[in-house]
């Protein structure tokens, strides 16, 4: 069988420069074609800092787009599959070179995206060139296992399969890091991938894909479907072609995927909400846990699944430690996320602000008391973008709902406790189990923590945001349904095991029967 390799005119047509400063027009790319929505609607990508900026129109699509991506993949995988998966993973070492050699340019586009700060976008195209290398690897692994047959002059042994047409639906939050690290893995296992990026940061995604063209993927096997939830997304669930779905984002969203995909019993990875808490001990170096609050609560302007939504001190530190937290996060500069002096950057868009500022009035409404923000940031530029401040409440009880739900932004809430055993209480007390953090010098809490909080992610004297691509990531209860993308287990996510038994004896052996 010949090896398929990137067409010249699924080449030519890429292009790789992302810096251009004016708007331009993206497409969908479906078996090698660059096009535009078969109903000729498109929607505009603008910045959250600066709205008069526009980065360009991406197509608006519709169901019609999704069947044709979708085709266009199923006919891709009949080749793709059989090729062998160290020549697959080649295409992922030659995007990661690409993506380090666009590392820059591509944080900048994403920051103007988006909104979050260079810094963090460098990390984000980072996180992107390490799942990268870390999944091509396992182009030479793919592991099965090997076992004993009970019955003589026989093999027992296990592989891994590709699925087929993989459906991936990825939120704005980390708009290149999300859709890498379902994409390469799903590439590596044999699979080809239709992606829905969120519709607030479909640049980022078309030059990952557009990456990807240039690395050698054939055509077919990457095809990118820009457009709403419904539009696009339940479009793509419900295709009978489609036979998994990996998506992350909220976990209404994630319940109505299970379901619409229920029918077909198709694989449904989900990567869902999390309401994150960072415990602080007595005996807790403080400048540490203030770092790591600070960190965790405001970075990427709390816009992270694993973001520190809550903080759970012990009342003999409350004080000190509020205190510190306080006049920390208060000195932080919101603005422009390109200016690197810039802390915090707005929000993806003005309903996110709208929505984080409904669960401060709600929060003010419960008695909880806000010490610090609560308020959108209006002054000067900032007025024309989403920026909201950071904000802390003190005195929240456990029942609270902003101490119980996804608020996603810059919203910290204190929760004050006595015992190491009432703070897993007050962590474990929400329907989600994504991460966590405990903040100690004792190793026996430490390690009592570690094993009864109810999350997929435990750090230690660490935020609860930061983790790495080559351990699993996912949740508990309400936060997943099981899966763990990231780490090995990603490849469990994408693949079918095959069991396969080869007998050699040349008689007819029965198992159970013959002893
Ligand atoms: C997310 O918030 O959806 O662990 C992903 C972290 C990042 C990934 C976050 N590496 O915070």
């Amino acid at each position: 069988m010949s090896v398929p390799t990137a067409t010249p005119a699924a080449r030519s047509e890429s292009r790789s420069l992302v810096q251009d400063p004016g708007p331009r027009e993206y497409l969908n790319l479906i078996g090698g074609s660059w096009t535009r929505s078969r109903s000729g609607k498109s929607f505009e990508n603008r910045n959250p800092a600066r709205p008069r900026d526009l980065l360009g129109t991406f197509p608006d699509s519709g169901p019609e787009d999704v069947d044709a991506a979708a085709q266009a993949a199923a006919r891709a995988f009949a080749a793709w599959r059989l090729v062998p998966a160290p020549r697959r993973a080649e295409a992922l070492y030659r995007a990661a070179e690409l993506l380090r050699e666009r590392k820059e340019d591509l944080a900048r586009l994403m920051t103007r995206e988006m909104g979050k700060v260079i810094a963090e976008t460098r990390g984000d195209v980072q996180e992107a060139i390490d799942m990268a290398y870390y999944i091509a690897a396992e182009g030479r692994r793919l592991f099965g296992v090997t076992v004993p047959s009970e019955l003589p002059n026989k093999i027992a042994m296990s592989m891994r399969q590709p699925l087929g047409v993989c459906g991936l639906i990825t939120p704005w939050n980390f708009p290149m890091a999300i859709p890498s690290w379902k994409i390469f893995p799903a590439l590596v296992s044999g699979n080809t991938v239709v992606i829905k990026p969120a519709s607030d940061t479909p640049a980022s995604a078309h030059h990952l894909v557009e990456i990807l063209v240039e690395a050698g993927v054939p055509e077919g096997v990457v095809n990118i479907v820009h457009g709403g939830g419904s539009s696009v997304g339940i479009p793509l669930v419900v295709h009978p072609q489609v036979k998994m779905i990996s998506f992350t984002g909220s976990s209404d969203v994630g319940k109505t995927i299970a379901e619409r995909s229920a029918k077909t019993l198709k694989r449904v990875s989900l990567e869902l909400g999390g309401k994150n808490a960072q415990i602080v001990m007595e005996d807790a170096d403080l400048d540490l846990a203030v770092e790591g609050a600070l960190w965790g609560a405001f970075g990427t302007t709390g816009q992270r699944c694993t973001a520190t939504s809550r903080l759970i001190v012990m009342k003999s530190v409350h004080d000190d430690l509020v205190r510190r937290l306080v006049e920390r996060a208060s000195k932080l500069v919101l603005g422009d996320g390109l200016d690197p002096r810039i802390d915090v950057g707005p929000l993806v868009n003005r309903a996110q602000r709208d929505r984080v500022h409904s669960y401060v009035e709600i929060g003010k409404k419960e008695g909880a008391k806000l010490i610090l923000g609560g308020s959108a940031a209006e002054e000067g530029a900032l007025g024309e973008g989403s920026f909201y401040r950071p904000t802390i409440f003190d005195g929240v009880t456990p029942a609270m709902r902003i101490a119980v739900e996804e608020i996603f932004g810059p919203v910290l809430s204190v929760i004050t406790v006595s015992s190491l055993d009432e703070a897993i209480e007050v962590l474990n007390g929400t329907p989600y189990g994504l991460s966590s953090s405990i903040y100690t010098r004792d190793v026996n809490r430490a390690m009592r923590a570690v094993r009864d909080i109810e999350a997929g992610i435990s750090y230690v004297n660490g935020p609860t945001i930061g983790a790495e691509v080559q351990l699993p990531f996912g949740g508990v209860k309400e936060t997943g349904n099981g899966h763990r993308e990231g780490g090995p287990t990603v490849i469990d996510a994408f693949t079918e095991w095959k069991s396969v038994y080869v007998d050699y004896s040349g008689r007819l052996q029965k198992a159970q029967i013959d002893r």
